[in-house]
């Protein structure tokens, strides 16, 4: 496909390609779409109005709120209840699932959404971003006291999933189970246009991202895994370098493109829950399936991140992600195994 190709072209040729698409599923993205346009607009302008910085509220997952938080969760909910697309949504910042209200149609199709990754970046103009995962429903049940079960699903059964990255510039990367594609917002255009095409990330990296304060929280295995990126392979002579801005979004992009892994390892810091930090639903397996896609791995440590089956919407766990020789070595690290 030329490089130019707008984001509406190339979801239509992919619709023509199956030919039991109804429409849709493209209908969908396109609002999504539309959505994080609004929100790049408000991101590009944060640090002039008056957006900036916490309410003082906290969150479902007990952290402090931004602002701009608070707008993208509002900009995507109102956005993509009214299309009839959905029979429910879930976000990072609602802690129930979300119901479609009375007055508009239901569809078949589930939303899960982190609306603003890396929040507490927004003040340092560090990059942040929306990711999402789409599912579809299989039951004839449209109550929302039935669809739980339905928003639980194992992240293999998603038909979509992606990722918009407000950056130095907006670039939408998405998936529906055909290759990796990159798209670039032209703000005078108004219009993503197709920049990264059949995205795949190298076998092995040179960067591991992790946040090493956790060290002391950390099992041996881990530790040694971390000590292992820090050390020069005798026999490859190769050595890592650590890049870690502590936006997901933003980590997960630049070792998508230069090759690497990300990683958020299970700790210790609260005895109750030693589960690792970031979530199944709305982190996890979105960038799981784009990564997958990209031919590269996501593990929890033990296997793979898309066959996990999900208890709860909320759920934490531990995260390796990148390319997928660096990824199985941390399998192989995490079972005690050493180079
Ligand atoms: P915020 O949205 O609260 O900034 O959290 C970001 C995040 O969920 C993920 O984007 C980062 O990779 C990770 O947390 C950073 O966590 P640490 O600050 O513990 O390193």
């Amino acid at each position: 496909m030329p490089i130019g190709t707008t984001i509406t072209q190339h979801i239509l040729n992919q619709q023509r390609e199956n030919p039991e698409a109804t429409g849709a599923f493209t209908h969908l993205l396109y609002e999504l779409i539309v959505a994080a346009k609004v929100i790049s607009k408000e991101v590009n302008k944060a640090g002039l109005a008056d957006i900036l910085g916490a309410t003082g509220d906290i969150n479902v997952q007990n952290e402090k709120v931004q602002k701009l938080d608070i707008f993208a969760n509002r900009v995507i909910i109102e956005r993509m209840q009214h299309i009839g697309q959905l029979c429910c949504m879930g976000s990072e910042e609602v802690a129930d699932l979300i119901d479609i209200p009375e007055k508009y149609p239901k569809g078949n199709y589930i939303l899960l959404f982190d609306p603003l990754d890396g929040s507490s970046n927004i003040d340092v103009n560090i990059s942040i971003g929306t990711i999402f995962g789409i599912y579809k429903k299989n039951c004839k049940e449209t109550d929302i006291s039935f669809l739980l079960n339905e928003a639980l699903q194992p992240g293999y059964e998603q038909v979509a999933a992606g990722y918009f990255i407000y950056g130095s510039s907006t670039i939408m990367v998405y998936t529906t189970g055909n290759g990796v594609h990159g798209f670039t917002l032209y703000p005078s255009v108004g219009e993503f246009l197709l920049s990264h095409e059949n995205i795949r990330i190298p076998e092995s990296g040179k960067i591991y991202s992790v946040n090493e304060s956790n060290y002391q929280y950390w099992d041996d295995n881990t530790k040694a895994l971390i000590d292992h990126f820090k050390t020069k392979n005798k026999k490859t002579g190769k050595s890592y370098t650590a890049r870690y801005v502590g936006s997901l979004v933003a980590d997960f992009h630049r070792n998508l493109l230069k090759g690497g892994i990300f990683m958020y390892p299970a700790d210790n810091k609260d005895p109750k829950k030693t589960t690792g930090k970031l979530r199944l639903m709305v982190e996890a397996n979105p960038l799981a399936m784009v990564v997958k896609q990209a031919g590269g791995y996501a593990s929890n440590g033990t296997g793979p991140i898309l066959d996990m089956q999900p208890q709860e919407l909320h759920q934490r766990i531990p995260l390796y992600i990148g390319s997928k020789e660096d990824v199985l070595m941390a399998e192989r690290f995490l079972k005690g195994e050493r180079e």
